[in-house]
């Protein structure tokens, strides 16, 4: 979706991004980023105001994000994750807790953090939405990190 404002294309800007990817499940998270990183691409985001900062799983992105955002470097922060769940329900925490975070560090810094973490019942879900059947969804989460620090700025100086 293409969010209009005032009759501009948010797109246009070129925002000063982050992304804070967990490493666990590398094997998907490394593709989504790459997927993340062709979007930025696309967009005209120069290579060199992206960042990218590893944190060992998907609790932890929460807390980095925020970090991140208070310091104020950043027009958005791309939070990249996959979680899949097991066998206890040690998925259901750490999925809810992902959530939770981004959503605080957005609201805590302002600066718009977005979900780019995957929660899937098995592998196969992740790998089909790692650049499989699926498409890419670091791709997808990319364009709302290219879009929404602008209509932020709109409603925050308007
Ligand atoms: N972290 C993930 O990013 N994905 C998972 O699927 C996952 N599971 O299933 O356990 C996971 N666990 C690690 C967690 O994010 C923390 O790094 C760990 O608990 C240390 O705080």
């Amino acid at each position: 979706m293409t969010i209009i404002v005032n009759g501009r294309n948010p797109h246009h800007i070129d925002p000063e991004s982050i992304q804070v990817v967990a490493r666990f499940n590398e094997i998907i998270t490394k593709p989504l980023l790459e997927g993340a990183l062709d979007t930025f691409k696309k967009y005209s985001v120069k290579e060199e105001d992206v960042d990218v900062v590893w944190v060992p799983g998907c609790f932890e992105i929460g807390l980095v994000a925020e970090r991140l955002g208070k310091s104020r470097k950043y027009q958005a922060i791309l939070c990249i994750g996959a979680v899949i769940r097991g066998d206890t329900s040690h998925y259901d925490a750490v999925a809810n807790s992902a959530a939770s975070g981004v959503l605080s560090a957005g609201l805590n810094s302002g600066v718009p953090c977005i979900f780019g973490v995957l929660t899937c019942d098995n592998m196969e879900q992740a790998i089909n939405r790692a650049g499989g059947k699926s498409g890419n969804k670091g791709a997808e989460t990319a364009l709302t990190a290219v879009s929404l620090p602008h209509l932020v700025f709109l409603l925050v100086w308007q």
